[in-house]
This record gives structure tokens, sequence and C-alpha cells, in this order.
């Protein structure tokens, strides 16, 4: 098991920005980064993340994985997906679900979103700066983000950090080292028995289409009205028909 460095800050810009800071400075021993707000949260594509005080687990882990190539490294937002949702179901006995690829969701709405972001060495991915928000508190998010939700509101249980993340941290340590060994093929098959999107009807960058299954390296496999692709993460949106999931 790692033995995760952990730093904690009351106020920062992001956790994210932080870990990214310290891992071109060079360090490279497992560290946990968590504040008690962030002033400047991003999700992907610079999107604004609202990380307001007290209000969530808002965490980023810097890591430097052995023997992962550059092109794999994205993988990484899988592993804490099938760690936390696994680690929420077991704590709270709710069915916390994965929306591909990033979103943890319960009855329907995000509670979660992750944030891999890497650096590299030759064809080598040298650290990972793997980015978790999640929201535990109810009535601290503003009102127009309609999908959004939390722990608190969902199931009525109010849970701190320190009551998620030591088996986190644990449920992490042994998907990551199965990554390591055996490939992201390990880690898609402990998420498939909780995806929200395999099976589900859905809008991927508004193109109507139904989501089949993931493959080994973490692509959606849709079919589309002109036949089966990969969709990959990255740049898309995939959306329900009518809803977010
Ligand atoms: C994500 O992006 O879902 C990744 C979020 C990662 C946040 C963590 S917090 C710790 C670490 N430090 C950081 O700075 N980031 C990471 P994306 O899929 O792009 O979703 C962003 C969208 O979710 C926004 O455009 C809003 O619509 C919505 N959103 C913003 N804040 C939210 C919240 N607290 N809960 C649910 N939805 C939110």
């Amino acid at each position: 098991m790692k033995n995760w460095n952990v730093i904690h800050f009351e106020d920062i810009d992001s956790t994210n920005a932080e870990a990214k800071r310290r891992a071109r400075e060079g360090l490279r021993e497992s560290t946990l980064f968590v504040a008690d707000r962030q002033s400047a949260g991003r999700g992907r594509m610079d999107r604004k993340w609202e990380s307001p005080a007290g209000a969530g687990l808002w965490m980023t882990q810097l890591f430097a994985p052995e023997n992962i190539p550059a092109k794999d490294a994205g993988g990484a937002v899988f592993i804490s997906a099938a760690a936390l949702a696994e680690t929420l179901r077991e704590i709270t006995g709710a069915p916390v679900m994965v929306k591909w690829p990033n979103d943890l969701v319960l009855n329907g709405k995000k509670i979660c979103g992750m944030l891999a972001e890497c650096g590299f060495e030759g064809d080598k991915c040298a650290w990972i700066a793997l980015g978790t928000g999640l929201n535990l508190k109810k009535d601290a998010l503003p009102a127009e983000l309609i999908y959004a939700s939390s722990i608190e509101a969902e199931t009525g249980m109010q849970l701190s950090a320190d009551d998620i993340l030591p088996r986190y941290l644990a449920a992490f340590d042994s998907i990551c080292a199965a990554w390591q060994t055996e490939g992201l093929g390990a880690v898609i098959a402990r998420i498939r028995p909780l995806s929200a999107t395999i099976g589900s009807d859905v809008r991927v960058d508004g193109e109507y289409a139904k989501a089949l299954d993931m493959d080994s390296d973490g692509a959606l496999v849709c079919r589309f009205a002109d036949g089966v692709r990969r969709v990959l993460a990255g740049d898309v949106s995939v959306r329900g028909i009518t809803d977010y999931v």
C-alpha cells in the first residue's frame, strides 16, 4: 500500500494546480493535497468547479506510476472513479454510479467530478495529478447547477473527509496496483457493473446513440444511426436523452 503524505490547506486556488506546481518542482512521493475551500477549482477544459468552504472533499492525489506509457496515463481517472464509487456504496448503501468518463452520480445527479492531469518523460508517464471533487453538504452549491447534488442531499448522511479517505485510499491503492500490473482492462471490469452510461440512450455532442459497452482502454462503444463507433474521453459531452444521465 502506498504511504500517502497528506498536505492540508484551508484555502487554495486549486489542489490540482498545487499538485502540478509541486510535480514540476520534482515531487514524486505519493502526496494527497486536500483543501477546505478552493478559490479557483477547475473541471475539464478549464470549466469552473464550485468548491465552497467545508462543503465537500476537494482533493488531488499526486503520484508517479510505474511503467505506464504516456498514451495510457489518462486511464487513471477510471481508478479513482471505481475506488470512490465502491467506497461510497459501502459507506452509504446508496447506488452510486459512474457516468462515463469522470463523474459519480446518485439518483441521476452529479455528486462528484474527476480530473486527471499528467506529466511525461519521453514516452512514459512521469506523474499524475488526479483531482476529485465530492460534494458532501446540501444547499452549498449555486442553484443554477441543476444537475449537481451531494451525499447529504441524496442520503441524509453527514460524512466528513475522515469517514471516507482511509477506505477510499485503500481501494485506490489496490485498483492502482492492478492497473500497473494487468492494465486498464482490470479497472474497466470494476467500472462496468457500476456504469450509469452502459445500456443507456445518450447524446454524444448532441448526436443520439445507444451506449453499448466500455472497451478495455476506457473508450465508450456506441451505436449511432450510421453504425457502431468508439467514443474517446476528451472533448465530447455525453448526456442522457432527456436528462443528465
Ligand atoms: C469535472 O469537470 O467534473 C472535474 C472536476 C474536478 C474537481 C476537482 S476538486 C479537486 C481538484 N482541484 C481542482 O481544481 N479540480 C479538481 P467537468 O466534467 O468539466 O464538469 C464541470 C462542470 O460541472 C461545470 O461546468 C459545472 O456545470 C458543473 N459543476 C461545477 N461545480 C460543481 C460541483 N461542485 N458539483 C457538481 N457539478 C459542478
